[in-house]
């Protein structure tokens, strides 16, 4: 994407931030990790604290690229792949997150740290729709090895656009608590799915990120990455499958020839190089996006712009309650070749309800990982990663069950 049209998304443009070093983010326990979610915009204008950040010790990645032989741990069943250390990648940790949720934050970032970061010193990357408060800054500095980064969203990418009805809208929402839908009388996780759908990969403070995903993906190719795929609440996504259908047709050139639609769909046949249509009815299957390592050119590419863009106009994200999550699997899916996909069989992942766990045996006797094996939501009835092994493949580390 062009940087005229990235300016002209009000979201881009998304100016101010503050850069310092520090870092941090927020998922659970992790067996070793990398990206993640989020975005950001941040201002903090006190000199007393930026003098305070700047006099602390600055870990800056161009030093720690200069070593020649870190203490590298071998993560990867991929042997056969040359990765790149240090963080030489432009790939960031980024965490979506709230002040009162620091404690979490600080734990994710910990089992990130330990397991990976702490040799490759990438940056984290933090978003708040509110300015991150000092004791945040301070403690998710101190225990980030890598540069870090704070953003304040601008209102534009956080909250309801003009366009929408807010009575309507409201309507919708008392209906979904009424009918005891998960986050379904939330206005802010509305705003957090709009703009984890649409705007992170947009922010300045992302710009500088926009090749590579991380060494891994570049090395085969990869453009999306996941760890755990499960079934969507339907009542929170009622017509979200009908404007995907109905952006295809009058979109078929972003179909892309041997897609994942056949995760996507039971029983599809639409996969073929050609397809202007989409036929069946979506099996809710999704990845699950609050761990994803992906392109961000991929997000800010046509076929997703212009998808994301349709999918806003309708007004859905408030309306009903579409997660992030079903909107970037379904522009995944649908926009690109199913082997630009991977699943990452030798990461583990927590995040209530679900727990995966490496099934490999390297990922335990290296250390890596802590997880009880037999903790995997990878074989749980409502884990759709067998439809995925059945378009995919089964890959190194994970297991089918017997
Ligand atoms: N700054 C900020 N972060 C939010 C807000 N709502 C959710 N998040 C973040 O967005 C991510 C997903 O939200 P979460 O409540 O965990 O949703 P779930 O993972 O879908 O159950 C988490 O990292 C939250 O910290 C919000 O109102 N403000
Ligand atoms: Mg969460």
């Amino acid at each position: 994407m062009t940087g005229t049209k990235l300016w002209r998304n009000p979201c881009a443009a998304v100016g101010a931030l503050y850069t310092r070093f520090a870092g941090k983010r927020t998922f659970s326990r992790i067996c070793y990790s990398l990206a993640v979610i989020a975005i950001i915009y941040n201002l903090y204008e006190s000199a007393e604290l930026r003098k305070a950040l700047d006099d602390r010790p600055q870990l800056k990645l161009e030093t720690v690229t200069q070593q020649t032989e870190p203490d590298f741990q071998n993560w990867s069943d991929h042997d056969d792949i040359t990765i790149q250390r240090n963080g030489t990648e432009k790939a960031t940790m980024v965490m979506l997150v709230r002040n009162r949720e620091i404690r979490e934050a600080l734990a994710s970032m910990r089992s990130v740290e330990d397991r990976f970061n702490k040799n490759f010193h990438y940056p984290w990357t933090f978003l708040n729709d509110k300015p991150f408060t000092k004791e945040f800054i301070e403690y998710t500095t101190g225990m980030a090895s890598g540069p870090v980064e704070y953003a304040v969203i601008s209102e534009e990418c956080w909250s309801m656009p003009s366009s929408i009805n807010v009575t309507l809208a409201k309507h919708g929402m008392v209906e979904m608590s009424n009918q005891r839908i998960i986050y379904g009388g939330s206005l802010s996780y509305r705003h957090m799915c709009r703009f984890n759908s649409g705007f992170f990969y947009n922010m300045e403070i992302m710009k500088k990120y926009d090749c590579d995903p991380f060494t891994f993906m570049r090395t085969n190719d990869k453009v999306y990455g996941f760890v755990i795929t499960m079934y969507e609440f339907e009542a929170t996504i009622k017509t979200l499958w009908a404007r995907t259908k109905e952006f295809i047709l009058g979109n078929p050139q972003f179909l892309a020839a041997n897609n994942s639609l056949g995760f996507l769909v039971d029983g599809s046949e639409a996969s073929a190089a050609g397809d202007t249509e989409i036929v069946g009815n979506y099996n809710l299957c999704h990845f699950w996006s609050n761990f994803e390592i992906a392109s961000l050119n991929f997000y800010r590419g046509e076929a997703y712009t212009k998808y994301f863009e349709f999918l806003d106009s309708t007004g859905g994200f408030y309306y009903e309650r579409w997660g992030d999550a079903p909107v970037h699997s379904l522009g995944v899916g649908l926009f690109l070749p199913k082997d630009k996909v991977h699943h990452f069989a030798d990461i583990g992942y927590s995040h209530p309800p679900a727990s995966r766990c490496p099934q490999d045996d390297k990922s335990h006797t290296s250390g890596r990982c802590l997880c009880n094996r037999s903790n995997n939501f990878d074989t749980n009835g409502y884990s759709c990663l067998p439809k995925w092994w059945d378009i995919a493949g089964v890959n190194q580390g994970a297991k089918r069950p017997e």
